[in-house]
């Protein structure tokens, strides 16, 4: 059993990320099964979801014209345009059906707010709206992260460098996550979580 001062945090592990999903990620449904047998060691396990409104501005449908993988301006900087995934409600919003959700002692919904995308389970991608997590670990005596799930290179990456400028010691364990891997974006995200101090292992 790992120690009370350590949670797991099982990112975006959703339909929509796993193939036959609208934004899926290569492989992203052979982690459900590791992820499940990790559960049992942890006393604090939290799966974060991607939430988002059917309008939400990260989705290429709602730019006319803009192809999704394409990039534009958002008023807090260059953000991807996505395919419509992860919409409130919907099975691609479900977390995939082998995930042993019961377990989850807290599920935290992201990416809600129509002009705001939300990539870390933390803060919003204007880095400065707050999703909660931050005061639900602390409340509950966490200071180390382990992190698994989906995309290595979007979610994973911003919520473990996010947790590593708040003081928190992460490990992302990279066997168990996938990547989306856009013009290097894997690679990138590699560098800026080394550089952050969160251990890949
Ligand atoms: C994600 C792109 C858009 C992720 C979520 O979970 O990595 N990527 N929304
Ligand atoms: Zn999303």
């Amino acid at each position: 059993m790992r120690p009370a001062n350590e949670a797991l945090i099982v990112i975006d592990v959703q339909n929509d990320f796993c193939p036959g999903g609208a934004l899926a990620v290569a492989g992203g449904d052979d982690i459900v099964a590791p992820i499940n047998a990790l559960l049992d060691d942890y006393q604090v396990r939290v799966f974060t979801q991607d939430w988002h409104p059917a309008d939400h501005l990260s989705f290429a449908s709602e730019h006319p014209g803009a192809e999704p993988y394409s990039m534009t301006e958002m008023p807090y900087g260059p953000q991807v345009l996505w395919p419509d995934h992860c919409v409130i409600g919907s099975q691609g919003a479900a977390f995939h059906p082998g995930l042993r959700t019961d377990a989850a002692d807290l599920i935290i919904r992201k990416g809600f707010r129509r002009g705001i995308d939300s990539y870390s389970a933390f803060f919003e991608n204007d880095h400065e709206t707050p999703t909660g997590l931050e005061g639900y670990l602390r409340t509950r005596g966490v200071d180390r992260l382990v992190m698994v799930g989906l995309a290595t290179d979007f979610c994973v990456n911003y919520s473990a460098v996010d947790a590593a400028n708040l003081g928190y010691r992460v490990n992302v364990i990279e066997s168990l996550t996938r990547a989306i891997d856009l013009d290097g974006s894997l690679d990138a995200a590699r560098r800026g979580m080394a550089a952050a101090g969160v251990t890949l292992d």
